[in-house]
């Protein structure tokens, strides 16, 4: 799978990829990502790529035709299945999204910022626009590496053991049981006498009734959209 990031602070997505889980799929060749600094597209002289909005107000807006010259030159060379926009208004981002664009091959991200991009970059070329959820970032890096986490993880190959993204909070439209390692005493504090049984079957059932417990508690609203 191929991921082109599209934004105006490449140094904000560098990290992420360089650790744990990540950095494995990357360097086995599993996900490439490529980052692209939109400054690299820009044709003034000084590499503008913002300017005031039409209309006046406070904030400066992303201009379409640096971010337009991006695009194209990425269509031109390969098929992208979505171009996608990251921004606070758009789709909220769940499991269920995550699962689905972990099927696709190739990805145009654009990170959006400061007060927003041109708006006919988004009826022109945007494809789907998602939102990571109900508060305000000041750009759509820190989303991008959520979305690189969230599906490079569930890519065939990327987690040691094939079955553990299965088991995810989430994945079964629940929250997951809780989990223990050694010592099985500590403080006092003792581990649930059931997961030392070697019982499987048992243990599987006191696992699910777990998951279905704190869901309830935690989060009803997933058990309800779940039916
Ligand atoms: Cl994708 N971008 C920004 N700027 N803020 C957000 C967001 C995205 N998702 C939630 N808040």
């Amino acid at each position: 799978m191929r991921f082109d990031i599209i934004t105006a602070v490449p140094e904000l997505l560098e990290s992420p990829l360089s650790h744990s889980i990540l950095k494995r799929v990357v360097d086995k060749g599993i996900l490439q990502v490529f980052i692209h600094n939109i400054r690299d597209f820009s044709s003034s002289k000084h590499r503008q790529i913002d300017d005031y909005q039409f209309g006046g107000g406070a904030g400066m807006v992303l201009m379409i035709e640096p971010i337009v010259k991006c695009i194209e030159k990425l269509q031109s060379e390969r098929e992208y299945d979505e171009v996608i926009f990251l921004t606070p208004d758009g789709d909220l981002y769940n499991q269920n999204t995550a699962n689905r664009l972990s099927l696709k091959k190739n990805l145009i991200i654009l990170c959006g910022h400061y007060k927003g991009i041109d708006e006919r970059i988004r009826e022109h070329y945007i494809t789907k626009e998602i939102s990571i959820g109900d508060y305000v970032l000041t750009g759509g890096e820190i989303a991008a590496t959520v979305l690189i986490d969230s599906i490079g993880r569930l890519l065939p190959g990327a987690m040691s053991d094939e079955t553990s993204a299965l088991t995810d909070s989430f994945q079964d439209g629940i929250l997951s049981p809780p989990v223990y390692t050694r010592p099985a005493e500590f403080n006092g504090w003792k581990v649930p006498e059931i997961l030392l049984s070697g019982h499987e079957a048992k243990i599987e059932e006191w696992r699910y009734q777990q998951a279905v417990e704190r869901t309830k508690e935690r989060r009803p609203k997933l058990l309800k959209d779940k039916d």
